[in-house]
Order: structure tokens, then sequence, then C-alpha cells
């Protein structure tokens, strides 16, 4: 297995202005018949080297004559003595084979491609890299019965009959692109038809291509795709290009979607939706990744990467833009919360483990493996910190000359960052280490008062940790939202400031402080760190009531569970009172909406305050979590009641009535946990009286977890009612599976020989696996069963899809963060994967870095 560096990158040998493709396609034998025109790039006399992956050429030709060449392992090399050629190879694919679910293949009786990142050499020999853009035409030809619509990247241009119940449909792109954003699907589908007008007058004829029966469906993601065309146009000048847009959706897809030029085609999760079988999240996560993968269009096609280790230029930035859409969909303090827990969820544990790389990664062995929260979510806060620095409308100026400078072109995060620079002349020189330095910056703060000058000191310093291949970093630029506020008086005290931290240490002095101050800092998540603050006594339980920042408000909330629940994991007793205090101010307030008050009542995840400690003790960690679950919700339990009783109807998906069903569920969970008889019998009317998806979900969550006659009872008819609904099906194994009982492990070991499970869908495979490793006290069992049973389904999807197997493999790269004898377990079971015969790259490159 070799390793790629950054460092290496040379321009391509050979450019590739134009390709035509002609596929006959067969689930059982599609042919391949691909010309390329290529042109020698630079003064050199080096062959043209093409990638394919399990391809073996039927016949090669050069300018239409008998091609002299070798096969060098996977890669064609064609010799070629002139400057330009057409280059003509063909190959056939078998893609009802292709379990990888990259390059050509089936996935319930729809055809279709998986091209990103090195997907394409699936399809046909190709330099395959992202600064090699074609104009591409294409012609499918297939029978017209099993596949009646046929599509691809741009433009239908021409179709008809091919003889023999074949048809054919001809497309052209006119945008030049990478052959990573190539697409093309064959199937029975039908469309969703929409229009949209631009902002320059043009009209755009969208589709959303689905089975029949998810038709009814498709109206959310349809909504969601004109919202975030209509948002591009006003937020960043962007339009549209071409005079289609095309979704389709399918059952079996590695990600989530994928950006493909005017044919995004997406897992079907992020597609169908409706009251009946999708949460309020399910709806909100439908919105965001059509955004995101709209939003591509101009981050990502019109300006795409250089090379691969350039991904967080188009994922961070488009990330971040999605992020900005749904937030101005709807509540942003909540939407800020969301995406700073995930953050700190995948992100924060990557930056602090074996398989931390920065943003902008050095090396890889397998591309694939970095499509990383890093390079996604702690890209996405790299442009909002630039943002917060530049202000704005300097933010909007550069973007807008990003975008000028680099269309058409294959560009990098330097570029990216350049252009920013320009266009505001803010010297972002030391902001650049955020690309080149992993780990999560820690600062630690104090603030001093002197109450007869009126002053207020604050000492601030940071330290970057030391990560695998790197150590000894400089200080970063931070940028640190903050403010003080009168503890008397609740009163903000003078304006907020925004503090660039980007010494080892500095002091920071305001003035006209006249009463003992409550610091308020890194408002909104303004830096992605980890913040260590001395605080006076009373201090958090004040911000907790009075900060305006409702992020700042919300971490001094769970700042005062992290007390209770970490003092509690080390067996030390641990004031509730100000928990169950704030918990109660914010039951009863009337100005907090109801889905910041959920937030604000979830505890932290037993992950996260296994993060904050030397040692995770799984064991610990859920005891203690339980405790203050349950006294929580013994002392609050008709105020919890109440606000469960508090409904919406399923068809309002208005963001109050989003709110005010999630907090119902909060409510529902917190009064089992104080009363789990009352908390059963109130979670299987909310079940039995749900008229969406919302309601049953969370009924059900809180039952998985109780040991009563009505669990089985609303399982079993969720099973019976939804059984043929696939998507619906993975919440019946992802809730099993996240259920925190002692016969967990046992019951997802059955699950994994139930006749509804595969290893063939990514989606089914996750929903019980991944639910199972995220179940912190369950997976970490410590006979160590949790821990076998992952290294198993790692290998036995390995062999079928590397990809998904690979993804998994973090949850056992934890290990040196366990207590000594399930680290030990752990380390064991990555051995054991390492050692296995006939690895994937994929997996090898987790595992092994893993054990490093
Ligand atoms: N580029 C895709 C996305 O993140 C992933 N394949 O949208
Ligand atoms: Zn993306």
């Amino acid at each position: 297995h070799v390793a790629i560096h950054r460092k290496d990158y040379r321009p391509p040998d050979w450019l590739v202005p134009s390709i035509a493709l002609e596929v006959d396609l067969d689930p059982q034998r599609t042919t391949v018949r691909s010309r390329l025109m290529v042109t020698r790039n630079g003064d050199h006399g080096r062959a043209l080297r093409l990638a394919g992956d399990e391809l073996t050429p039927l016949e090669v030709r050069v300018d239409g004559d008998d091609a002299d060449w070798v096969m060098d392992g996977n890669d064609l090399v064609v010799t070629i003595e002139r400057d330009r050629a057409e280059v003509e190879t063909t190959v056939a694919l078998v893609p009802a084979a292709n379990t990888k679910l990259m390059g050509l293949y089936a996935s319930g009786g729809i055809l279709c491609t998986q091209c990103e990142s090195e997907g394409f050499r699936r399809i046909a020999f190709h330099p395959d890299r992202p600064d090699v853009l074609s104009v591409y035409s294409v012609r499918m030809t297939a029978d017209r019965a099993c596949f009646p619509v046929l599509l691809a990247n741009g433009n239908l241009v021409a179709a008809g009959e091919a003889g023999g119940g074949l048809h054919w449909a001809q497309w052209d792109d006119p945008f030049p692109k990478p052959s990573y954003l190539f697409a093309m699907v064959a199937g029975d589908l039908q469309p969703n038809r929409d229009r949209f007008t631009t902002m320059s007058g043009r009209e755009v004829e969208l589709a959303i291509w689905v089975r029949q029966i998810d038709l009814p469906k498709t109206a959310h993601a349809m909504a969601s795709l004109k919202a975030a065309m209509r948002w591009d146009e006003e937020t960043y000048g962007r339009e549209y290009d071409l005079d289609l847009f095309n979704i389709v959706a399918v059952d079996d897809f590695n990600f989530g979607a994928m950006e493909n030029k005017g044919l995004n085609i997406f897992n079907s999760r992020y597609v169908l939706a409706d009251q009946d079988t999708a949460t309020d999240s399910d709806f909100d996560n439908i919105a965001g990744v059509v955004a995101h993968e709209y939003f591509h269009n101009w981050s990502g096609d019109r300006v795409t990467c250089r090379d691969w280790f350039q991904l967080s230029l188009k994922e961070g930035f488009t990330v971040f833009r999605d992020q900005s859409f749904s937030a101005d969909m709807g509540s942003a303090a909540v939407k800020r919360i969301d995406d700073v827990r995930v953050l700190r969820a995948a992100q924060f544990p990557e930056d602090a483990g074996p398989l931390a790389h920065p943003v902008r990664p050095e090396t890889y062995i397998e591309i694939t493996n970095f499509y990383t929260a890093t390079v996604y979510n702690k890209g996405a806060e790299l442009i909002r910190m630039m943002r917060t620095i530049l202000g704005d409308e300097a933010y909007r100026k550069g973007s807008d000359l990003y975008f000028d400078r680099h269309d058409g072109q294959a560009a990098t995060c330097e570029d990216f960052v350049r252009a920013m620079e320009d266009a505001s002349g803010v010297d972002l020189g030391q902001f650049r280490l955020w690309y080149s330095q992993a780990g999560t910056p820690l600062v630690d703060a104090r603030l001093s008062h002197d109450r007869d000058a009126a002053t207020a000191t604050l000492e601030l310093s940071q330290s970057i940790p030391d990560t695998p291949g790197q150590t000894g970093k400089a200080p970063m630029l931070l940028p640190l939202r903050t403010a003080l506020i009168g503890s008397d008086s609740g009163e903000p005290i003078g304006e907020e400031r925004l503090i660039l931290l980007g010494t080892a240490t500095t002091t920071v002095r305001f003035d006209g402080v006249t009463e003992p101050p409550l610091l308020s800092i890194n408002r909104d998540f303004s830096a992605p760190v980890n913040l260590r603050v001395e605080r006076r006594d009373g201090e958090l339980e004040r911000l907790a009531e009075v900060d305006p920042d409702p992020f700042a408000r919300y971490e001094a909330g769970q700042e005062l569970m992290y007390r209770v629940l970490l003092a509690g994991a080390s067996g030390e007793a641990a004031d509730t009172a100000p928990v169950i205090a704030a918990a109660r101010g914010t039951l009863v307030s009337d100005t907090l909406d109801p889905a910041f008050k959920s937030e604000a009542l979830s505890l932290p995840a037993e992950s996260l305050i296994g993060d904050r400690m030397q040692w995770v003790d799984p064991e610990a960690i859920h005891r203690s979590r339980d405790t203050l679950r349950s006294a929580i919700g013994s002392e609050l339990g008709e105020l919890l009641a109440a606000a469960q009783a508090v409904g919406a109807a399923g068809h309002d998906l208005s963001p109050k009535a989003k709110g005010i069903r999630r907090l119902r569920s909060v409510a529902l969970s917190l009064m089992a946990a104080g009363d789990p008889l009352r908390g059963a019998a109130a979670a299987k009317a909310q079940f039995d009286l749900a008229d969406n998806m919302t309601d049953r979900q969370g009924a059900l969550l809180v039952l998985a977890s109780l040991d009563s006659p009505e669990r089985e009872a609303a399982f079993d008819a969720f099973y019976i009612r939804y059984r043929d609904d696939s998507l619906v099906l993975d919440k019946w194994f992802a809730l099993q599976a996240a259920a925190q009982r002692l016969d967990t492990i046992e019951v997802v070991e059955k699950l994994a020989s139930h006749p509804d499970f595969t290893v063939r869908n990514p989606n089914r495979w996750r929903a019980l696996v991944g639910n199972f490793a995220a179940n912190q006290w369950c997976f970490h069992d410590p006979s160590g069963r949790g821990y076998r049973f992952l290294a198993d389904m790692i290998l036995g999807v390995d062999r079928i899809n590397p990809q998904v197997a690979a993804r998994q493999v973090s949850s056992l790269g934890r290990w040196r963060r366990l207590e000594p004898v399930r680290a030990a377990l752990m380390q064991a079971e990555l051995e054991r994967i390492v050692q296995s015969p006939g690895l994937s790259r994929d997996v090898f490159e987790q595992a092994s870095k893993s054990l490093a």
C-alpha cells in the first residue's frame, strides 16, 4: 500500500479537453467505448498513463490505429508520438456484481454511478484526477422496458429507438468537468417536475427522479431545492447555469449524496420524506443535503479541487454554506448548537486520536478515508472564522473574487485564502496554520476584577496538542467573541469584543467594570477550541440565566451538568441543585422557545463526558449520567409531564411546531428516567396517538431502554407497519442498537442474522452496526463482546464494500482513551483486523494507523 504525499503534486502530463463515451448498458454486461481527445501538457516525452480499477482493455486505439500499449499494474500506458491524439479504449463491466458501489452499479433495478473520488477509473481508463477537466458527450443505449429513463450530465441533445427493444439517449455537458463529477443513470423512474426562474430570468427545469411509489415523498426535497437556489442567489450571488437540474434517489449509496454536474445522485434517505415516515430531523437533513449538493455547483463543480489534498476547499466551504442556509431557514441559535454538537462528537475525538490529520492533509494511502469530520466540519469552521475575522461584507467580496478568479479551474485551499486576503486587505498569514496544523487548540482563560479601578483583566493562553507526526506547534489565530456581563444587574458591560488571540499568552483589559463581571467567551462558538475557564462560584448559574448569546447561555448550562457528571463518574458526590434549578428555569421560561429548551435540557452524551476524563470508564459514566437524569426527572416530573403533553400536528413543519415536538420527546425521556412506570405509559400513549414519525420515534426511543411490556408491543407494531419501507425499517434496527440495556449486545447479534438485515445496503449496515458502536455503555461491555462483534462485522463487509467497513474502524481506534482492561481488548480486535488476509487498502490504512 503506497502513501501519496501532497508535496509530490505535479501537473498532469496529458490533458483531456474532450471525451465521448458510448455505453451499452446491461446489468450483466455493459460495454464502454471511450474516446479521449488528449493533448500533451508541457515539453516532455512521457507516455500517456490512464488509471483503471478492475478493468481489462478489450481494445486500445490511437487515432484509429492499433496502439502501442502495456498494462503497468492497474494502469494502461499508451505510447503517443504526437502532441495530440484520439485515444479509444473499450472495456466490459458487470454492474450487477459491483458491490463496492463505486463506478457503475445496480441498486434496486436502477443502474447508476458514483465516481468521487476515484470511481471513474472503474468505468473507463482515464487520468482520473480532478485537475484534468473535459467536456463530455455521452451516448447511452439500454433496454427500453427495464430502463425507460436514461440520464447523464448536462443537456439531452438526441434520443431514439435502437431496435430489438433498445433505445438510446445522448447527453452533452458543455461545462468542462473532472471525471469525479461524471454521472449516468438508467432506470424505471418517475419525475417530480418543477421550474425555477433564476435571478437573471432564465428558466430551469427541475426534476427529482424516484420509483413511482415514492413520488409523494419528494415534495420536501423539491421545496428545499428551490429555496436553496434562491438563497445562493441572494447570499452569494450565484446563479444556476444549465437548463436542467436533475436529482435521482437510489437506495444503495456509500455517501449521503453526490454533486455530479446537473445530475445529483442521492442516497434515498436524503430525498424521501413524509410526516408518517420521516422525523423532523430527517426533514431538516434532507433540506441540508439537498442544499449542500446544489451549492456544490459553484463550490465544487465550477471551481473544483486541484488534487484530493484540497478536498476541504469544496467540502469545508460547502458545509459552511449549507449550515448558513439551514440557519436562515429556521432557528440560527439551535442550528449552531446542533452543528457544534456534531463537531465535538465527531471531529474533536478525531483530532485527539490516532487518525488526526490537518484540514488539508499531507499524506494518504486511500483518499476515501479522508472524507472526514476534519475535512468537512472543521473545514467549515475555518470558513466561518474567516467570515468572523473579515466581517460579512469583506467575506462576500472575498467569495466573489474567488469565484471570479477561479471559475472553470481546479484550485487549492491557498487560492481561497488568498482571494479572501486580496478582497479584504486583511493578512491571513497566521490564520493559514489552521489548514496545516492538526489538533484542537486548548485555551485557558482567567478573569480578574479590580473594583476600585473599575477594570477587569482577562488572561488568555493557548496550546496546540501534539498529534501523530506533528509536535511543537506554533500558536494559531483564534477569534474569540467575548463580552462581560454584570453579575448583579445581569446587563452587558460595554460592547462585545472580537479578541484575536494569536500568541501563546496575552492579557486583555476591560474598563468601566463597576460590578463583578461574568465572562461570556467564545460566543456562538466563534473558534473551534477547547476552553478551560476559571469560574467563580455561581458564575455559570448566572450565565445560564442571563447570557443574551444563546450559544454561550446553552454552554453555561452544559458546563453545570458536566461538573455533576464528571464528579459522579469519578465517584464523588456533587450537588445537583444548580442543574435542577437551571432546568426548572428553562422549563418555566416564557421567553425561551421550545427548540432551545429542548437543547438546554439535553445532557451531554456519554462519549462527550468520556472525552473530558483522563481514562474513559463507560460504566461509571453511564451510572453518573443516569443518576443525574433520574434526579431531574423526579424533581421536575410535573413540569416535564406538562411539556410532554403539548404536541403539534405532524403536517406543521414550522420551526415552532418542530421545536414543540422536540421538547416533547426530551421531556418524555427525562420523565421516564425519574419514574419508569409513568414514563412507559406516557411513551406508549405518545406512540399510539402519534400522527407523525417524530413523536412515534421519540416514544420508541424512550421505550427502547425500558423494561416494560409496552416496549415489545410498540416495537412489534412498528415492524408490522413499516416492514416494507426500508428507510423506516432502518430506524427499527437503529433504535434497538441504541437501546441502553444489558441485553443489547445479544439483541444486536441476533439482528445481524435477521432476514431484513443485509450487508449490501450501507444504510442498513450502519443502522445496526454504526448505532451499536455509538452506544457507549453497551459497545464497551467489559467482556469485549461488543468489540468482537464490531470487528467481525467490519471484516465481513470489507470483502463487499471497503468504504463502509473502513468508516467504522475509528470506533475501535479510541482504545488508548479507555481504561486498561477494555483498551487491551480493543487493541486485540484491531490487531486481528490488521492480520486478516485480503484486507482492503481502506481498512488497512485505518486499522494500522489506529494501532501505531
Ligand atoms: N462530495 C460529496 C458530498 O459531500 C461526497 N461524495 O457532497
Ligand atoms: Zn460535499
